[in-house]
């Protein structure tokens, strides 16, 4: 008999239109032979980057229900992998979640997804990242990018470049929530690279991926990067092993929508990648 397939629980909303949240984690953590389960948490047309109009369609009231039905069925979920939330009620329900489904075993996997680019979502108020504080401090692993760490440290941003110094320290703070590991996203040191940092509360160790900086801002990079993130830890890369292959893959991604041309609110070309992915991840386990 060989193992069954490793299990995500993936809870976002599904934006219809503009590839981001659900219609990237399917996707890509299925492609990556892992197998998909979701909770939506709304649905959409598109997601709220850029365009106006939207339809939303709220089903905060569906989640519990959902849970309780999985948990009479009885199956293990090996990670939760949490994004978008559209309300601080819905954080509240996702941690009751946790609590009713994960085992022991369960790695609890948060994109405090809140806002980027130095700003925090219009769709979201100034108490947002104190709700979004609490899930973190559940979670084995958060994946903020620069922007929702000084959200979530309830700091005003700081413009790039940074030094080292100021983002270890931020490290060491945003540990200090509760997670056991932090991967940060979308920091710089100098103009031509861009850094993901994983520090690990245990073993005390700072590892730096780096890659090259590409201008302009593209939809949806952050739940590319999270969903391969994911994908690899539930097949027990390294932590650092894992970022590399999230961070080559979600640059792959930029060049070919940058070469493409497409516009960002579109979201990027992952899809082209898939193909490739196993491979990938095969190819960075060094552990
Ligand atoms: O990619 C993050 C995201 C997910 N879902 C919705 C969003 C955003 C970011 O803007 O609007 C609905």
């Amino acid at each position: 008999m060989t193992d069954r397939l490793k299990r995500v629980a993936a809870i976002h909303d599904i934006s219809g239109f503009g590839k981001c949240s659900l219609t990237v984690a399917l996707p890509i953590i299925s492609a990556a032979g892992v197998e998909t389960s979701v909770i939506p948490t709304a649905v959409l047309s598109t997601h709220t980057g850029g365009f106006e109009n939207y339809t939303y369609r709220d089903l905060t009231d569906d989640i519990l229900p959902w849970a309780a039905h999985w948990k009479s069925i009885d199956f293990d979920i090996d990670a939760f992998y949490t994004g978008f939330l559209g309300s601080y009620q819905q954080i509240e329900i996702v941690s009751k979640v946790f609590d009713m489904l994960a085992n022991n075993d369960t790695v609890r996997i948060v994109d405090p997804v809140m806002g980027d680019n130095g700003k925090l979502y219009s769709v979201f108020d100034d108490s947002f990242p104190v709700q979004m504080k609490m899930l973190c401090s559940k979670a084995d692993v958060i994946v903020p990018n620069i922007t929702e760490a000084f959200l979530l440290l309830g700091e005003p941003f700081k413009e790039g470049p940074y030094s080292e110094e100021l983002i270890e320290n931020m490290l060491v703070r945003l540990s200090e929530l509760g997670p056991e590991k932090i991967v940060l996203t979308g920091a710089y040191f100098d103009e031509s690279y861009i850094a993901c940092i994983c520090y690990d509360k245990k073993a005390g160790s700072t590892d730096y991926i780096y890659t090259k900086r590409i201008e302009g801002f593209f939809h949806g990079t952050g739940d590319v990067f999270a969903s391969v993130l994911t994908a690899c830890i539930v097949k027990g890369l390294r932590l650092t092993d894992a970022v590399k292959t999230a961070a080559d893959f979600t640059e792959q991604c930029i060049i070919r929508t940058k070469n493409a041309g497409t516009d960002v609110r579109f979201g990027v070309d992952f899809e082209t990648g898939l193909s490739g992915l196993r491979q990938m991840i095969e190819d960075n386990n060094e552990g």
